[in-house]
C-alpha cells in the first residue's frame, strides 16, 4: 500500500516566512518547513497497482497557473482540544477551480468522494492535546500575518510514509498548470 496526497508545495522564501511563525507553543513539534504544503486532496492509501490510473488521471487535469496569499493563523479543533495551527489562505477561486478538476479527476479514476469541505490552509503544527492555554494568544498574534502573493505554476502528488518522528513526504509526480510560462506578475491574481 501507498499513501497518497495532491498538493501544493510552498516556495522557499514562503517557507521562511512561515517558518518564523513556529514558536511560542509548549509541548507542539512544528511542521518542517520544507514539509509545508497547501493539501488539495488527501487520498490515503492504495494499493501501489492503482498509482499508474492515479498519476494518469492528474496528469490530464487542465487548469490555470494563478498567485496566491496566505493570510491569518487559526486553528482545527473540538472539545477535546486542539487538533492543529494553521495558517489561511487568501480568497482563491483559481485554488477552489484546481481543487475540483483534481477531485473529479481523482474520482474517475476509482477514488472514493470527498466528502468534507475543502478548508485550503498550511499546518503547523499538530496534536492530539489538549490546548496549549497560550494558543489563542498566538492566534490573536499573528492574525494579521500576511505572505505573498507567489505563483502557483504546478501541482503535486505526494507519497507519505509514517514514522516515530513525523511524516516524511516525498514528491511522486508534478503536474504543470497552464500559462506558467507567462512572466510571474501576469499570472491570474487572486
Ligand atoms: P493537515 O495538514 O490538515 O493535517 C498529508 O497528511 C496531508 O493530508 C496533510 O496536509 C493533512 O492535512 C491532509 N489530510 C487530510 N485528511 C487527512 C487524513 N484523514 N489523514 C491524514 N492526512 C490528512
Amino acid at each position: 500500500m501507498i499513501r497518497l496526497f495532491v498538493a501544493i508545495p510552498l516556495p522557499e522564501e514562503i517557507q521562511d516566512r512561515v517558518s518564523a511563525l513556529c514558536s511560542g507553543l509548549a509541548n507542539v513539534r512544528w511542521v518542517d518547513a520544507e514539509n509545508f504544503h497547501i493539501t488539495l486532496r488527501f487520498i490515503g492509501e492504495v494499493d501501489e497497482s492503482r498509482f499508474e490510473d492515479i498519476d494518469m488521471a492528474l496528469s490530464v487535469v487542465r487548469a490555470p497557473a494563478f498567485r496566491l496569499k496566505l493570510s491569518g493563523v487559526d486553528s482545527f479543533g473540538n472539545n477535546n482540544g486542539v487538533r492543529s495551527v494553521w495558517v489561511g489562505i487568501e480568497r482563491a477561486p483559481a485554488l477552489f477551480h484546481l481543487r475540483d478538476k483534481v477531485e473529479s479527476a481523482l474520482v474517475r479514476a476509482g477514488v472514493p468522494p470527498e466528502t468534507q469541505k475543502f478548508k485550503p490552509h498550511v499546518t503547523l503544527t499538530r496534536s492530539r492535546q489538549r490546548g496549549d492555554a497560550r494558543l489563542g494568544e498566538f492566534i490573536a498574534r499573528n492574525s494579521l500575518f500576511q505572505a505573498g502573493p507567489f505563483p502557483v505554476t504546478e501541482f503535486t502528488l505526494f507519497s507519505s510514509f509514517l514514522t516515530q518522528s513525523g511524516s516524511i513526504y516525498t514528491p511522486e509526480r508534478v503536474y504543470p498548470l497552464e500559462g506558467a510560462e507567462q512572466p510571474y506578475p501576469a499570472l491570474q491574481d487572486e
